[in-house]
């Protein structure tokens, strides 16, 4: 039994997506934020900087958006297993999106968070770093590798799904909001993802409908 603290529509939400796809029996938790859940002992016991995701495993307690991710991954199909040769460009390409496009992701949401005085510029910036990974993540993705399709659910598109949400209806300033649309292969993954009964039920509990990942509204 898997137990997964999170907040509404945090990145949580991608590892509660992942655990409907699995199939696997699992329970979750919302966090009340503005009650100061996050920094209770008890929620600091389980994330060491009192953030969300953290998840309880037969294991004992996980954190890391990707961490989790890749474990649920190896462990319920949804991504290549140790030892397959599609591994190698599966993990090459997992570690690009949680450490090149998820970062820079938070740069352009919340970019007063690097310096207060120079916000605008952060964002541009996180802009301007994104839009060059984004044209190489949407030239392997276009290549439809079993571990990046919309053929087959899998964890990379579910991290990708989302990461594509809130670069859309996150963005700092209008102005500076990324569209999946003008990504066609990873759009499609996306709307792959979000028609698929696993992720509308992950969306429903997280207050979420419509065209959340591939077209958000902001
Ligand atoms: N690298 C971490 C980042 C976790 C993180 O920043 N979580 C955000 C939500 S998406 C959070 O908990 N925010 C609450 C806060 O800032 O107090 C991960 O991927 O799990």
């Amino acid at each position: 039994m898997y137990r997964l603290y999170g907040v509404q529509d945090f990145a949580n939400l991608a590892v509660h997506v992942a655990l409907e796809e699995a199939g696997v029996p699992h329970e979750v938790v919302f966090l009340d934020m503005d009650a100061g859940d996050l920094q209770s002992p008890d929620h600091l016991a389980r994330h060491p900087m009192g953030l969300v995701p953290a998840m309880e495993t037969p294991e004992g307690t996980m954190f890391e958006t990707g961490a989790i991710l890749l474990y649920l991954g190896e462990r319920h199909g949804l991504a290549p297993a140790p030892g397959a040769a599609e591994r190698v460009a599966f993990l090459s390409w997992f570690v690009f999106v949680n450490n090149g496009l998820h970062t820079a992701v938070m740069d352009l949401i919340h970019p007063y968070r690097i310096s207060e005085d120079h916000a605008r510029i952060v964002a541009e910036a996180a802009r301007a770093r994104l839009v060059e990974r984004m044209a190489a993540l949407e030239a392997v993705a276009a290549t439809r590798p079993g571990w990046l399709s919309p053929d087959r659910p899998g964890v990379l598109g579910i991290y990708i799904s989302m990461l594509l949400r809130w670069m859309r209806a996150f963005a700092w300033a209008p102005d500076l909001a990324i569209s999946a649309q003008d990504y066609p292969a990873l759009a499609a993954i996306a709307t792959a993802c979000e028609a698929r009964p696993a992720t509308q039920r992950a969306a429903a509990a997280n207050g979420l409908s419509g065209r959340f990942f591939s077209d958000p509204e902001g």
